[in-house]
């Protein structure tokens, strides 16, 4: 077995400190920090996005790669800062306004990083007004917003009239997802895009950048 598929084994294991040690070895042994991310780190996290989607696995396996994911990812960031590989684009994520639930905007916001997009994660409880001005100080593709509870979920609609107000609605796209969230409702408020899960809103927001 080759060294990047060896890294991409051991990720999907979720193998942090191992996955660490092999990234700094194919680094040093002067593989491409490019290719290390993309067919080691970028392809196990698609192999486990894709698992997931089919309920092969569940979230703590999904944590426990993420987390060796971004282990590898720590070591190989000044690299491809050096190496000049552009981010795919740039999301602003969190959860809305009066929410605290932030499992599964974080399984989002780890499944957008290994789809190699730069992601600021403003955590939770996130008013519109700073969904909208993390998007203008970052030149964002995306603003991603969460909500678990019923309660919270309208907020994603001042999110929106948040961006419109600002003048920026032409130039960001927004998606919502958790689960009381459904494609309908995000119709209804006028946001771009709706995604069950954390894998299929990474697939989504790529489309979204590109
Ligand atoms: Co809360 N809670 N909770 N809770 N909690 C729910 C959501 C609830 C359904 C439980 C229940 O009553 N059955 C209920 C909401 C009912 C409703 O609104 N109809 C509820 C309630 C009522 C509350 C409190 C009000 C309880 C209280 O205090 N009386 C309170 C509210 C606090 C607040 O937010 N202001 C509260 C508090 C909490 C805890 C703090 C204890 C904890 C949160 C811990 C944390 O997040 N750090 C908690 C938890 C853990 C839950 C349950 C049990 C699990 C939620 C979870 O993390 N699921 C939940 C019941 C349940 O869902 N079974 C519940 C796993 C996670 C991976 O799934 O977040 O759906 P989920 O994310 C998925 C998708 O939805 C999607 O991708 C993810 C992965 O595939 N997704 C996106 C999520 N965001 C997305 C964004 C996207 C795209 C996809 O694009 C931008």
């Amino acid at each position: 077995m080759g060294i990047l598929e060896e890294i991409s084994s051991l990720m999907q294991q979720g193998r942090a400190p191992k996955v660490k040690e092999l990234v700094q070895q194919a680094i040093d042994e002067g593989v491409s920090p490019k290719e290390i991310l993309e067919k080691g780190l970028l392809g196990a996290m698609s192999i486990i996005g894709d698992k997931f989607k089919k309920n092969e696995i569940f979230v703590p396996e999904v944590l426990i790669a993420a987390r060796a994911m971004n282990a590898g990812v720590s070591i190989l960031k000044p690299y491809l800062v050096e190496a000049g590989v552009e981010s795919k684009g740039t999301a602003v994520i969190g959860t809305v306004k009066g929410d605290l639930h932030d499992i599964g905007k974080n399984l989002v916001k780890m499944m957008l990083e290994g789809k190699g997009l730069n992601v600021i994660d403003l955590g939770v409880d996130v008013p519109a007004e700073d969904f909208v001005k993390a998007a203008q100080e970052n030149n964002a593709d995306i603003i991603c917003c969460s909500a678990l509870l019923t309660t919270t979920m309208g907020e994603m609609k001042n999110v929106v009239a948040a961006a419109a107000a600002a003048g920026i609605r032409d130039k960001v796209k927004i998606m919502v997802g958790g689960a009381p969230i459904t494609q309908s409702f995000c119709d209804s408020i006028g946001a771009d895009c709706y995604s069950p899960d954390a894998a299929s809103a990474a697939d989504a927001a790529l489309a979204l950048c590109s």
